[in-house]
Order: structure tokens, then C-alpha cells, then sequence
């Protein structure tokens, strides 16, 4: 366990906020000799499954979970010519086995369309088969050439959750792209992370797509981060790949694939969208310690100040409530540091004065105290958690709010795009954004931007002042 050493840097120095909280709230240990490899302490890697968790459920609703092999042979991944295009300077190669050199090399998986595919074209045969909606979570690697940063990007991305689906028409495809879209929605709605849902440019999709809409979230550097694309396939893989299927007339006809992904940059928009100087804070949906009880000793009483916590702790569990009770012999102050920088959303002490007034004190981690009746502990607790959880949902969407901003100009787009999205007027040519990108060193992260906070007015380009739409630009990671 991590020694609690002082303060965290404040959190408008964002990046150094960023490194110092994974070691002190022990999310990643970013010591491991290999660059862009990064290790999971357990307390991170419990974040972790209590979100995947969440995901996990939100597809098991109509996709089925699967496990495909990490090696790919370098025939099926050559096949797609522009999603090699795409990835092969970022693939990984394993050329030998032992001393002996490989007959075909393996590619280690970037994604897997190549490893489903042609799996999938023995799998389809005929309409009824239709669809296929599968998922797996799994490691894959990109040899990433920009600065690689722990949970945002990796050169082994460790918790890759793909979801790859077959449908008879494009339209079904479609309709599956808004349905994912409406999954993540939900997901992130879950970890009161804000996102902005836009279709990238088409300079800027998936390799091998028709189109490609994203979900980005505002870091608190201003920056945006991708977590997480949907793309719409259409018949491109399924015509390199020979997945077609018998419709109802006998006729063989090329079905239309979507796929879909999310990394643990869902993580890093979670601990960067509610961190404060004093640690991570958590929902408590993913909090892997969602009540601390710290018991305060006094000597005469000690053994009925423990006996108390233990039957706190029961309750509270047996509530279904993560617990952890905190008997280590320190100050009150270090363990609420403790508890705190770990983002435990909410603290509950105990002592002998609460014991005979017959209530405990709770502390939120926003640091809102309330004295609760020991008899309506559980109901009270669950009110807590509830407001907790909008108010911290509340706060992520002001400050995303405040970090959206509609331009006219240039200037303005600079200023706004400093400090998070700038709305601006764009043509949709990839001159005008060449112009935008090199003027304000920013990147055009795309159209048909659903979001609350955005106005979809059509206007005239920012640049060449022809007809145009809303287009969402900022600086990314
Ligand atoms: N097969 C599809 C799903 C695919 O690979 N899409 S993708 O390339 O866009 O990746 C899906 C998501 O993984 C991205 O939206 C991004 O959030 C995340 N991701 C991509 N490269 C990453 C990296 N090097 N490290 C961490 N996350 C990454
Ligand atoms: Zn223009």
C-alpha cells in the first residue's frame, strides 16, 4: 500500500495532477520497463471491474460475450487494404517461434476485424443467422508513436472492449450504430462523465469505414479525449472477407458489419472528470470502497466502539454496500486523508458520543456532514449515496457546460479552444479545416454534434464563409 505523503499538486496543473493521482490513489504503476506498458495496482484494477461491470451488463442486454485469439495471420490482415493501411505502422509482429523463423508471421491484434471476420464468413450462411452481435474485452496492442500516457495511450491497451455486429442491410447497421451510440450514452451516463457524441471527419475515421461517430469528453486541461467510436462498416469487410448470406429468395447477398469500441481512457475521463486537489472522487457505482468507517477510539470504550463498527459494518453490507472499516492504529485526520484520496464517496464515523446519542456521523466526500438516527441508517445511507451521485453528476455537466463555447471568428476559437470545444461554422472541406488546424492548432472533431448544450443552426463556413453546419474543434490528446 501507497505511504499517504501530502498533498497532490492542484488540479489546474492538470498533467501533473494526473501522474501524481495514479500512484497516490494507487490506480497505475507506470515503473514497468517497457514504454507505453503500464501496470494495474489492485486498487485501480477494482475501479476497473466495477465499471467494466457496467458495460458489461449494458451489452449483455443483446450482444453475447466472446473470446477470439490475440495472433492474427498476416494473410487475414492483409486483406482490407485500408485498414492496413490504417494500422501497419502500428502493428506488432511476432516473426519467430523459439529459434525458428515462422512460416507466417502473426500479427499481434491492434482490433479485431481481421481474427472475427473470417470467422464470421464461415459462421453466416443464411438470413436467419442474421444478426451477430458479439463482444469481447481482451488486450491489444498498437505500436503508438505519439507520447504515450498510462490509461490514455498505450501501447498495450489492456481492457479493449469490442463489439463487432453482422446485419442483412446497411439500414440494420444503421440503426445498430445508434443503438451503440445510445449504449455508451448510457454508460458514461453512469459514471456522470459528460460526453459530446459527433461524427468524425471523413479524413479521420475508422480504417475500413463509412463513417465513424465518436464520443469525446473534456479533460480539465481543456483538452479533448476520445473514449470511445462507433463505426459503421458497411459492406467493406464483408466483401473482403466473403460474409454473405442467403436471403429469403435463395439469392447470396453481402451483409453490412458494424463494430464499436471503448478502452480504459474511460477510466482516465472518470478520474480526470472528478478528481479534485484531495484525490479521486468516485461515483459510487464504480467505487470499490463506497462506505468508510472510521472508528473513533477512546480508551475506557474501546472494546464497544469496535464491537459497534463491526455491527455497522454487517449492516452495511448486508445493505450491499462495499465497506471497508478502518482500524489501523492512526490518527482520525490520516485516515480521512487516506479514505479521501481514494475516493471513497462517503465516511462514516463512529465514536463514544455518537454511541450514546444513538446516531453516526456521515461525511460525503464533498465533505457535506450529516448526523443520521442509528435506526434509519440504511434508508438514510441510500439517500446520501442518490444525492451524492447527482451532485456529482451536476457538477461534471457545469463545468463541461462552461467549456463549450459558440465562435464567430477565428480569435474567438482560439481563446475558446484554450480552455475546451469551440462551436464553430464549417463547410465540411477539408481545406477550410487544413486552414482552421494550422491557424489555431486545433482539430476538427467533427459534425452532427448531439448535445444538449449545442445549437445546430446552419450558418456560413468560418473560413470561406460558404453554407455550413456546426462543427465541434479542440485541442486532443
Ligand atoms: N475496432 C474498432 C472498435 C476500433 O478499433 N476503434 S478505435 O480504433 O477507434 O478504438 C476504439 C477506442 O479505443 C478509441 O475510441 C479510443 O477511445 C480507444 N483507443 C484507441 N487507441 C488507444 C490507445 N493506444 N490507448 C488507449 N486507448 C485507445
Ligand atoms: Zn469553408
Amino acid at each position: 500500500m501507497q505511504e499517504d505523503k501530502g498533498a497532490l499538486p492542484l488540479k489546474e496543473k492538470f498533467s501533473e495532477w494526473y501522474n501524481d493521482i495514479l500512484w497516490q490513489a494507487e490506480i497505475m504503476d507506470v515503473r514497468y520497463p517497457v514504454k507505453g506498458l503500464y501496470v494495474w495496482f489492485p486498487h485501480g484494477f477494482a475501479i476497473r471491474k466495477a465499471t467494466y461491470a457496467i458495460l458489461r451488463e449494458l451489452l449483455d442486454k443483446d450482444h453475447e460475450e466472446t473470446l477470439f485469439p490475440l495472433l492474427i495471420p498476416e494473410h487475414e490482415f492483409m486483406k482490407e487494404a485500408e485498414h492496413i493501411k490504417g494500422f501497419e505502422e502500428e502493428v506488432y509482429w511476432v516473426t519467430h517461434g523459439g529459434t525458428s523463423k515462422l512460416d507466417v508471421p502473426l500479427a499481434l491484434r491492434p482490433t479485431s476485424e481481421t481474427a472475427i471476420y473470417p470467422m464470421y464468413a464461415l459462421w453466416v450462411r443464411s438470413h436467419a443467422d442474421l444478426p451477430i452481435k458479439l463482444y469481447q474485452i481482451v488486450n491489444t496492442f498498437r505500436y503508438e508513436t505519439k507520447h504515450t500516457r498510462p490509461l490514455i495511450r498505450l501501447r498495450e491497451i489492456t481492457s479493449f472492449k469490442e463489439a463487432h455486429t453482422v446485419h442483412a442491410t446497411w439500414e440494420e447497421a444503421e440503426s445498430q450504430v445508434k443503438d451503440a451510440i445510445d449504449l455508451y450514452r448510457a454508460f458514461y451516463e453512469k459514471l456522470c462523465v459528460p460526453v459530446i457524441v459527433s461524427r468524425r471527419p471523413g479524413w479521420d475515421k475508422f480504417p475500413g469505414a463509412d463513417y465513424t461517430i465518436a464520443t469525446d469528453v473534456i479533460m480539465p486541461d481543456g483538452k479533448t479525449l476520445q473514449a470511445g467510436t462507433v463505426h459503421h462498416l458497411g459492406d467493406h469487410f464483408s466483401r473482403t472477407f466473403d460474409i454473405t448470406y442467403e436471403d429469403p429468395e435463395g439469392e447470396q447477398q453481402y451483409a453490412y458489419q458494424t463494430c464499436y469500441g471503448i478502452s480504459e481512457r474511460c477510466i482516465a475521463a472518470l478520474i480526470s472528470t472528478h478528481g479534485d486537489d484531495k484525490g479521486l472522487v468516485l461515483p459510487p457505482a464504480v467505487a470499490p470502497v463506497q462506505i468508510a468507517i472510521v472508528p473513533i477510539f477512546m480508551k475506557k470504550r474501546e472494546e464497544e466502539i469496535r464491537t459497534e463498527a463491526e455491527k455497522l459494518e454487517k449492516e452495511l453490507k448486508d445493505a450491499g454496500y462495499r465497506v471497508k472499516t478502518d482500524y489501523r492504529s492512526l490518527r482520525p485526520g490520516a485516515k480521512y486523508y487516506h479514505w479521501e484520496m481514494r475516493g471513497v464517496p462517503l465516511r462514516v464515523e463512529v465514536g463514544p458520543r455518537d454511541i450514546d446519542n444513538g446516531v453516526v456521523m456521515t461525511v460525503t466526500r464533498f465533505g457535506e456532514k450529516m448526523t443520521v438516527a442509528r435506526d434509519r441508517l440504511i434508508p438514510e445511507i441510500q439517500t446520501i449515496m442518490e444525492t451524492f451521485t447527482t451532485q456529482l453528476r451536476t457538477r461534471a455537466e457545469q463545468k463541461a457546460q462552461e467549456r463549450i463555447v459558440a465562435v464567430s471568428s477565428l480569435e474567438e476559437a482560439r481563446e475558446a479552444a484554450n480552455n475546451g470545444v469551440a462551436v464553430i461554422q464549417w463547410c465540411g472541406c477539408e481545406e477550410c479545416a487544413t486552414t482552421l488546424e494550422t491557424e489555431i492548432d486545433v482539430s476538427v472533431l467533427g459534425t452532427d454534434v448531439q448535445s444538449e448544450y449545442i445549437d445546430d443552426t446552419a450558418g456560413r463556413c468560418i473560413i470561406c464563409g460558404k453554407p455550413a453546419c456546426p462543427a465541434i474543434i479542440a485541442r486532443t490528446y
